[in-house]
Order: structure tokens, then C-alpha cells, then sequence
């Protein structure tokens, strides 16, 4: 054998051997974990059943847990925070919990809870409603703009009004929550445009509709004649004040123009029947977009906008029953 050939063979064992050792040596790259629906289990921490708007919210996450396989663990917050920051501090301790969801019966008060589910790893998004907490704390918020609704809201009870008088009544929502806060707001923002004056302005605690009757009814003795229009922050205390005109002998529709939020089937048959006048859209069906941003956040997406504002219309009874009849029967609310 040839010299050059000795020196050859040993040259390509000796590279052998080195390319043997690095590949014996190198360690292998871990493969990052790619979730999927199955694989996430979601606290979540809905406010209570105060409302059909509340219950379609409901329904949105049950069916779509369902139908993407996603564990769901829920927890009905009765409408107190204090109930919110119990059920965070269980999810954030239950090891199967990998994503919390919230729907924040206040504004602040989350904190803490934030701090602790991301010191813990749990992906956290906010559903409904804003809070004031800064946004590190939280993967997204999907929710309505309710400054928005309320300029809408504004804006119909204008035209609704029309060359009559311009008083208004104010039947507000639970006055902690962000939707109330922020439909008081743009109302006020939009009211301008055509002169309305706000006679006077009452909170229904939990949204509760039987609180709205009563703060109706004291509002037609107090203000007897007087009362042009109502401004109700959700369908059942628009139909409360409704119940509540009806009963003192004026035609809601007629001598009392009625405003209201959500657009449920409820509030579709009081549009239907002329008694109110407008009813602007407050999207419930959230569930697919929230569990999609859980598991982009489980699959470490960054990027993603801190607020993703609902998509939303409004309705008129000028539209017509017919109308009206014919979009509420394409409606899942
Ligand atoms: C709106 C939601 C509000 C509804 C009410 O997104 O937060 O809470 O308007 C419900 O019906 O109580």
C-alpha cells in the first residue's frame, strides 16, 4: 500500500472519529411543546346570570369548550368580586389550569390576582369587559367599545327624540362595572348633538332589572311630565322602565322614548312592538376568539394587540316588524 493511501485512510478515520464524538456529544435540541384545544384546561371566571346578554356569554364558552375539546372548569361569580379573587386564587393553585378567563364584574381590584396567575405561568385573558390593570399582567382583552355604544346610544335617542322635548332619565348598570362606566360616558360624550338634558341618573346594583323598575317608578312621580326619553344600560332595565311607564298610564314607544344595550331576543320583541326605540348590539358570542388567544398565548405568539374590540351593530323599531322579525330569526340571542 502507497504512502498517500496510508495517509489518506487514516485522515478519513480520523474525521470519522471526530464527527462520531461530536454527534455522541452534541446534545439534542428539545422540541418546543406545540399546544393545542386539547390540551388546554381554562378557569373560568364568568360575573353571574344577570342577564340574557350574560347567559349567551355563558352558552358561547360551554358550546365552544365543547365542540374545540377544550376542559373547561367555570366558576359563577354571583356578581362579587370578592367571589372573582377566590376563584383566581383556585385556578392559579390547581395545576391542571393552564389558562384563567375573565369576565370582571369591576373595573380594578385585579391586581394581585394578575400578578400571581403570571408569576404561576397561566395564560390570562380578559373577556366583556376592560379592566384598569396594566396590560403585562394579561395575554389580550376581547371585548365591546362601550364609550362607542354609548355615542350610539346618543345618537338614537336623538333621532328618536326629534323636534320633541330633550329630558332623559338614566337607568345605569351596576356602577362598578366598566360597561356601565363607559356607556354613562359616551353617552354623555354623544348627547351633545342635539341638546339632551339629563334629568337625572340612578345605578341598579348587579343590573338587578327589579332595582331599574323602582328607580323608574320613583323617576315618573319625581318628574311628572317631564320625562322625554330613557337611557337604560342593558335590555332587562330597558324593559323595566318599559313595565314601569306602561303601568302609569303613558305609551312607552310614544310619550316616553326608551334606549337600550345588548340586542337580545328580549329586547328584539320590545323593538318589535315599537315600545323601544333603539337597541344597540353588545356582541356575548366571545368564546372562539378568547380560546383562540389562549393558545396563541400557550404557544408563546407574541405581538398580539392588547385590546381586541368586538365587532357590533345597532337596531331601530323604525326598521319595522317585519324587519325585525326576519334579523331576529337569524340571531343566536
Ligand atoms: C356587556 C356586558 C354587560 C351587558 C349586561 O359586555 O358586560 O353585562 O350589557 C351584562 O347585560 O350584565
Amino acid at each position: 500500500m502507497t504512502k498517500s493511501r496510508t495517509l489518506r485512510i487514516a485522515l478519513a478515520l480520523a474525521t470519522a472519529a471526530v464527527l462520531a464524538g461530536c454527534s455522541a456529544s452534541a446534545t439534542p435540541v428539545p422540541t418546543k411543546k406545540v399546544y393545542t384545544f386539547k390540551d388546554m384546561t381554562v378557569g373560568f371566571i364568568q360575573t353571574g346570570s344577570e342577564s340574557g346578554w350574560r347567559a349567551a356569554n355563558t352558552s358561547s364558552f360551554n358550546e365552544t369548550a365543547k365542540s374545540d375539546n377544550i376542559t373547561l372548569k367555570f366558576t359563577d361569580s354571583q356578581n362579587k368580586i370578592e367571589n372573582q379573587i377566590t376563584a383566581f386564587n383556585t385556578y392559579i393553585a390547581d395545576p391542571a389550569v393552564n389558562v384563567i378567563v375573565l369576565a370582571a364584574v369591576d373595573v380594578t381590584g385585579y391586581n394581585d390576582v394578575l400578578t400571581a396567575a403570571k408569576t404561576a405561568g397561566k395564560v390570562v385573558v380578559i373577556e366583556d369587559r376592560r379592566i384598569d390593570a396594566p396590560s403585562n399582567l394579561y395575554y389580550t382583552y376581547i371585548g365591546s367599545d362601550f364609550d362607542k355604544e354609548g355615542n350610539e346610544g346618543a345618537a338614537a335617542m336623538c333621532t328618536a327624540l326629534g323636534s320633541g322635548g330633550k329630558n332623559v332619565v338614566e337607568i345605569g348598570g351596576d356602577q362598578g362595572a366598566s360597561a356601565a362606566i363607559d356607556r354613562a360616558k359616551g353617552f354623555r360624550e354623544g348627547d351633545t348633538a342635539c341638546g339632551i338634558n339629563i334629568l337625572d341618573s340612578q345605578y341598579a346594583a348587579a343590573w338587578d332589572p327589579t332595582v331599574g323598575k323602582s328607580i323608574m317608578e320613583a323617576y315618573l312621580k319625581k318628574y311628572t311630565g317631564k320625562i322625554n326619553g330613557v337611557f337604560a344600560h342593558n335590555d332587562e332595565l330597558a324593559i323595566a322602565a318599559i313595565q314601569a311607564i306602561d303601568a302609569s298610564g303613558l305609551k312607552a314607544g310614544k310619550d316616553v322614548q326608551v334606549v337600550g344595550f345588548d340586542a337580545t331576543a328580549d329586547g328584539f320583541k320590545y323593538l318589535i312592538s315599537g315600545e323601544m326605540s333603539a337597541d344597540i348590539e353588545c356582541n356575548p358570542l366571545l368564546a372562539p376568539q378568547v380560546f383562540q388567544a389562549a393558545l396563541d398565548g400557550l404557544n408563546g405568539v407574541t405581538g398580539q394587540p392588547t385590546w381586541v374590540p368586538s365587532q357590533e351593530g345597532q337596531f331601530f323599531a323604525s326598521q319595522g316588524a317585519d324587519a325585525l322579525k326576519a334579523i331576529l330569526a337569524t340571531r343566536k340571542y
